[in-house]
């Protein structure tokens, strides 16, 4: 017989976003909708809704020590909730709760926690429709560990219980302090899936084997976009798992590019009418993708990337700054814009700017270079790269500080995107920036 259980990854209760609009309640929106906790009394209702057979917690449910009695609200009201319809709940800690949840556990008696003290734990427990799975499990007992879990786990195959794996642990990332743990090694363990929890992107999971991260139970910023939520795992033997994405997160973030290219005018007024629609048509875009989703969020979060040239950048770059950005509720969606980020670049002529002696036929000439991957380029990637340390924190480039740029690729959009604006300034100096500069 088939058991469906209900994985949830990292929730994080006590993590509130700060990326709201300030006045989200006009729109009949209350920010406490929106937070973790909101999410995963949503999973349990969905849980008690679908009758289903078991939930598991994949840690990090807690965001930290001091949340933990905030939390505990919330874990005694879902777990209560689920006993009623006989639906056990077991959980692994995190890194971020490995103090808190086994202190809640004690508070909570019914909700179990797995794999205490960094020992392997594996039950077997008989569910609520006849059938019986064994369950493994390991918690983190301190804010590292840095060696493999895995390798102290020793479980031998059993050919008639299916058997699930819940880990909190760093995938195929050797070094890591956070329980560094490969591929290959949860492969090699007799287990029919792995539900892991750490990284809050949910990894492709698909049957009949499933081994990846659930991702967080709701997208925790807007650097988490795209579907978040529960998985409902269909457990119909050993060796066939099948699961399934449930987007119950309440809050969803949408990374948006907006194409400027062409938005032209000399009217500022024209200008932010043209913007004002291009995000709007943004918003559209972000719903087309929400109302093909079974389980739609209460709220989208967009942020929008503006891409492409055009001669008027300079101007709709400072409209973008002080635009106030539309809301708007499509459906049972309420959708606002968080950021726009502009990545756009001017119509100029480079190469035409780039034959003077002046300043900025200078700048011109370093940015066809990087844009071009020629002469200086990498010796200016180089130099960036070795800058991101020096920011202070009250500049403008301090994110670059803390999560400095992985690739080369990423490097030069930035030179890129800053290499223009400078070059923008120093042409709007010279009074001529749109005339000299039109292609
Ligand atoms: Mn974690």
């Amino acid at each position: 017989m088939k058991s469906r259980i209900l994985c949830i990854g990292d929730i994080h209760l006590g993590n509130r976003t700060t990326r709201l609009p300030s006045n989200i309640g006009e729109y009949g929106i209350d920010p406490s909708e929106l937070t973790p906790a909101a999410t995963w009394r949503a999973a349990v209702s969905w849980a008690v809704a679908h009758d289903i057979e078991a939930v598991l917690l994949s840690g990090d449910v807690i965001e930290n020590d001091r949340d933990r009695f905030e939390a505990y609200g919330h874990l005694k009201w879902g777990v209560e909730e689920l006993l009623a319809s006989r639906i056990p709940v077991f959980a692994v800690a995190g890194n971020h709760d490995w103090m808190a949840l086994p202190r809640l556990s004690d508070q909570i008696p019914a909700f179990r926690l797995l794999g205490r003290d960094g020992k392997w734990e594996v039950v077997e427990i008989d569910l609520k429709n006849g059938t019986r799975i064994r369950i493994a499990g390991w918690s983190f007992r301190d804010r590292y560990y840095r060696k493999n879990p895995i390798r102290e786990l020793s479980l031998t195959r059993d050919s008639d219980l299916p058997t699930l794996g819940l880990l909190h642990c760093d995938l195929d990332a050797s070094g890591s302090p956070y329980a560094p743990v490969s591929s290959r090694d949860l492969e090699e363990v007799p287990v029919d899936a792995w539900f892991l929890g750490h990284i809050h992107r949910p990894s492709p999971l698909s049957g009949p084997r499933p081994i990846g991260y659930l991702g967080s139970l709701s997208g925790l910023n807007p650097g988490e976009p795209g579907p978040h939520g529960a998985w409902l795992a269909t457990v119909n033997g050993p060796g066939d798992v099948q699961i399934e994405l449930l987007p119950l997160s309440r809050l969803r973030w949408e990374a948006l590019e907006v194409a400027i290219d062409g938005v032209e005018g000399s009217d500022p007024e024209d200008l932010k009418d043209a913007l004002f629609s291009l995000m709007r048509r943004a918003i559209g875009r972000a719903h087309e993708d929400v109302v093909a989703s079974p389980i739609r969020p209460r709220v989208g979060g967009c942020r929008l990337r503006l891409t492409g040239r055009t001669a008027s950048h300079h101007r709709i770059r400072t409209l973008a700054r002080s635009l106030v950005f539309p809301q708007e509720t499509l459906g049972d969606t309420h959708y606002f814009i968080e950021k726009v980020i502009d990545e756009g670049a001017p119509a100029l002529d480079l190469a035409g700017l780039a034959e003077g002696s002046d300043p900025p036929a200078a700048l011109a000439r370093l940015l066809d270079e990087i844009i071009e991957r020629k002469g200086r380029a990498g010796e200016l990637i180089a130099a960036a790269r070795g800058s991101f340390g020096r920011t202070t924190a009250n500049s403008r480039w301090s994110r670059l500080r803390r999560n400095p740029p992985a690739t080369d690729d990423e490097i030069r959009r930035i030179l890129v995107t800053a290499g223009f604006e400078a070059l923008e300034e120093l042409l709007a100096q010279q009074g001529e920036g749109e005339v000299r500069g039109r292609q």
